[in-house]
């Protein structure tokens, strides 16, 4: 579809504005939330990744491209968590220290409050304590560790280690994803389980939830 095409030129060129506009249009034409992330805005992004891997991009021009993302998802925002559904669950999440993607884990995020659960979103580089601070302070049912570099993934099993010191292991189940790690790599470091999308992590989040 043109406005597609379109839109995921807006993101790679990092036209902050004009992606806004775009995703704004394509809501009025009807395009559903979903379309405009799996049709435009995530493809955008991957080329991007590709562009920076091939020394065709810099880390300034990956970060106007990511501000363009995020712009376009604060519109989709309302669309992708209206549900009123009851609460499921839960959810403590956020990036692992370190690392500061947090795009991915927005999206995820928001597909859980669609899906109703109760999210709380304690954003980008947050340690293994702020984890387990914020489990004990909500007290959450569900953790959900994202990493997106494959230094970073390493920090996640110091999540599990400090659930672990601090007695709450077995009261929440933990969940991975980003794009370095895998269900093999889950199951290595003792994680419940592992999505490789915000789709998948919702069905995920509603299976470990149910299973309790
Ligand atoms: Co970075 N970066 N980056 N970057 N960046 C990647 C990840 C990279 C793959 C690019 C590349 O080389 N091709 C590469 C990692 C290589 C590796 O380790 N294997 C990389 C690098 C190297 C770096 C720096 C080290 C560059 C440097 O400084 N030299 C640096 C690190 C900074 C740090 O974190 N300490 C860096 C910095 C940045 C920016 C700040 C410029 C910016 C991030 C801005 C932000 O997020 N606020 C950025 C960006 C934008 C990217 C790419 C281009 C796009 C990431 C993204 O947002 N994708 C990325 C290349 C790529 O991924 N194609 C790249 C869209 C998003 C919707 O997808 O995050 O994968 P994703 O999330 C998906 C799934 O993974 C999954 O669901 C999401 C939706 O489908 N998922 C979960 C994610 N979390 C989940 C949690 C779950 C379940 C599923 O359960 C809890």
């Amino acid at each position: 579809m043109a406005i597609l095409d379109d839109l995921k030129v807006t993101v790679i060129d990092m036209e902050v504005e004009k992606t806004a506009k775009l995703t704004q249009k394509a809501l009025d034409d009807g395009l559903e939330a979903g379309e405009i992330l799996d049709g435009a805005l995530i493809p955008a992004m991957d080329l991007v990744g590709e562009q920076y891997e091939r020394g065709e991009k810099y880390v300034p021009e990956m970060l106007l491209s990511a501000h363009a993302m995020k712009g376009a998802m604060k519109l989709l925002r309302p669309l992708l968590v209206s549900s009123g559904a009851k609460m499921k669950g839960c959810v403590v999440m956020g990036t692992v220290e370190g690392d500061l993607h947090d795009i991915g884990q927005n999206l995820v995020g928001m597909m859980f409050e669609g899906a109703g659960f109760e999210v709380y979103n304690l954003g980008a580089e947050i340690s293994a304590e702020e984890f387990v601070k914020g489990v004990r302070e909500h007290e959450a049912n569900l953790v959900g560790l994202s990493a997106l570099l494959t230094t970073t993934m390493l920090h996640m099993s110091e999540v599990i280690d400090a659930l672990k010191e601090a007695g709450l292991r077995d009261q929440v189940k933990v969940m991975i994803g980003g794009a370095p790690v895998s269900q093999e790599f889950a199951d290595e470091i003792g994680a419940d389980g592992y999505a490789p999308d915000a789709a998948s992590a919702v069905k995920l989040a509603e299976q470990l939830v149910s299973h309790r």
